[in-house]
């Protein structure tokens, strides 16, 4: 099961959850850092203060990431780090330490990628309203602006955003991430702001001269109903305008979709959309970056049969409570290709979360994460073969860290991290990872 010659094998983090140092050369406050310290918003009360203490260990981590053998290493940068306020003065410590990790990236022969904007939204901004406020959406685009005219000319695959479904449905309809507010009006603003953040940043990156690629991240789900029955049908089909589509249609086709003024009519009218807000939003884009974890069944739900759904429990979940399901991974790839886009797509998330342990021989033995990841990459060459222009793969995480509400009580890395110590040591995953990209493939399996 080869890839196609040139096919690029990644690993992917986040700033927030591996860099620590968040009091560190001038950086501002995030609403991570704000949101963390909310008792009970995260297990144990955990933050990313510390983390992996990335800010500091960067070049052997750098060094791992060479000896794992990736062609490219997607990781975000902190707009905290670059605008402490969000906007206004920009903090040079801060590019200063990106311009670094770019040049050592490239120094050891890996691909950059560089997401900018991870959910750590400067606090001063969410202050004057988030991204509820549509001026923030002009503040990404002026520090888009900035990060590339310091990295435009070595970083060559930008992603924009991460995760739209999180930063404002997680973020501001179940509160369980930053900035932990529970509003479907304002959930829906926010989105329609990120996505004009995303456009804007486009049409700021463009501006620069950048010659990298441009394109944004989603994570998308694979929806299906639970059986037969129109209720079960039609609640499907809210799930997937509230999973998918509402980042899908806006972006590929410069549109909300059709069901969409009926579904969040209940709370909002989209009067935030101003003329030409669409166009700015479906800008042509590069290339289209994908985090695939769920695939959902889906059933009416009795207590709300005109705007509910209930997600069917997995038969076997994860420590997470998600299921296992590779074959979403391909029906989401042939979807997004189908129905949407003939952009070339890379999957830039997808992974498994663990309790992880160190065995007294010194071996972490994550055969359940190299199964998972076996699947994925199985399914990931179905959807080629099946005429998908796939390029990328990038499990999540290279290593354990921070893993938002869950705080470090769950790890997903291919590298285990002894928070205690800050030492690093491969888990059986990373020595499987690093025999497929050396094969390019499942070759021999
Ligand atoms: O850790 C997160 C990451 O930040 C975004 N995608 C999902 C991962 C696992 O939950």
């Amino acid at each position: 099961m080869r890839f196609p010659d040139g096919f690029l094998w990644g690993a992917a983090t986040a700033a927030y959850q591996i860099e620590g140092a968040v009091h560190e050369d001038g950086r501002g406050v995030s609403i991570w850092d704000t949101f963390a310290r909310t008792p009970g918003a995260v297990l144990r009360g955990d933050t990313g203060d510390i983390a992996c203490d990335h800010y500091h260990r960067w070049p052997a981590d750098l060094d791992l990431l060479k000896e794992l053998g990736v062609g490219a290493y997607r990781f975000s940068v902190a707009w905290p780090r670059v605008m402490p306020s969000g906007d206004g003065a920009v903090n040079k410590a801060g590019l200063d330490f990106y311009d670094r990790l770019t040049d050592g990236l490239l120094e050891r022969g890996i691909t950059p990628m560089a997401t900018l904007y991870h959910w750590d939204l400067p606090q001063a901004l969410q202050d004057r309203g988030g991204w509820a406020d549509r001026d923030t959406a002009d503040h990404f685009a002026g520090y888009a602006e900035v990060v590339a005219e310091r990295l435009g000319d070595r970083v060559p695959y930008w992603l924009t955003l991460n995760e739209l479904y999180c930063s404002a449905f997680v973020g501001h309809l179940d509160g369980k991430h930053a900035p932990g507010l529970r509003d479907e009006k304002v959930a829906v603003t926010a989105l329609h702001h990120l996505l004009l953040a995303h456009g804007k940043a486009v049409s700021a990156l463009r501006a620069s001269g950048t010659t990298g690629r441009i394109g944004i991240t989603c994570n998308l789900t694979s929806v299906r109903p639970f059986t037969s029955d129109p209720a079960d049908v039609a609640a499907a089909r809210r799930l997937d305008l509230h999973e998918n589509r509402m980042f899908l249609d806006p972006l590929f086709r410069g549109a909300y979709p059709p069901d969409a003024a009926g579904h969040y009519g209940a709370v909002t009218d989209f009067g935030f959309v101003h003329d030409g807000d669409l166009e700015a939003i479906a800008q042509p884009l590069d290339y289209f970056g994908i985090n695939y974890y769920e695939r959902h069944a889906v059933r009416a739900d009795p207590a709300d049969p005109v705007r509910g759904w209930q997600r069917v429990p997995p038969a076997r979940p994860t420590v997470t409570g998600i299921g296992i399901d590779p074959v979403g991974l391909r029906e989401i790839l042939e979807r997004v290709n189908r129905e949407y886009t003939p952009l070339p797509l890379v999957v830039t998330e997808t992974g498994l979360a663990l309790h992880d342990y160190v065995a007294p021989d010194g071996t972490v033995a994550d055969d359940e994460r190299i199964a998972f990841f076996d699947g994925h990459i199985r399914a990931a060459h179905e959807a080629l073969e099946n005429g998908v222009p796939l390029f990328g793969f990038f499990p999540w995480s290279f290593m354990d860290n921070f893993e938002w509400q869950s705080g470090y009580g769950v790890r997903y890395g291919v590298y285990y991290v002894d928070y205690a110590t800050q030492e690093r040591r491969p888990k059986a995953s990373a020595e499987w990872y690093r025999s497929v990209i050396r094969a390019n493939g499942l070759v021999g399996r």
